[in-house]
């Protein structure tokens, strides 16, 4: 990698239902990739640790609140754009308190870990496919 190439650092989440279904989001017109289907979270803010900056981007799109030590690291994702390199760890969570609901005019869905390979995704997120599939089942 030049040093002249941007890093872009993104947290991601699966949030995992008790029937072990992943919730993904799709990302609104007007935005990169939009119509694509992501694992929600977003980008960190200057001097933001990753576990926050996820749990505050949780909080903005979906209007859950998440405690720290329910979101477990599960591996990392990483793609070179021409403008920038992304890296982007994933976290899994189980456990969370209020209702999951679409605070951004995102369209929101639970699948089953195997029908994420029907969704169109980000080049980054789909390389996480079988790692979900790996620890849920299909
Ligand atoms: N991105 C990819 N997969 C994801 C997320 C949350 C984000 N699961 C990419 C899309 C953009 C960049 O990260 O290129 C920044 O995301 P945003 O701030 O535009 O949502
Ligand atoms: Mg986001």
């Amino acid at each position: 990698m030049s040093p002249s190439v941007k890093l872009l650092l993104v947290v991601a989440c699966a949030l995992i239902d008790s029937d072990n279904r992943v919730l993904v989001a799709q990302r609104p017109e007007g935005k990169a990739l939009a119509g694509m289907w992501e694992f929600p979270g977003g980008k960190l803010e200057p001097g933001e640790r990753p576990e926050p900056a996820l749990i505050r981007e949780l909080s903005e799109e979906l209007g859950i609140t998440i405690k720290e030590e329910c979101l477990a690291p599960l591996t990392f994702a990483s793609f070179a754009y021409p403008e920038f390199h992304l890296l982007m760890p994933l976290y899994i969570c189980r456990r969370w308190e209020g209702q999951v609901a679409s605070r951004e005019a995102q369209a929101l869905k639970w699948v089953r870990p195997a029908k994420l390979r029907e969704l169109a995704m980000p080049p980054a997120d789909e390389p996480l496919i079988p790692h979900l599939i790996d620890l849920l089942g299909a």
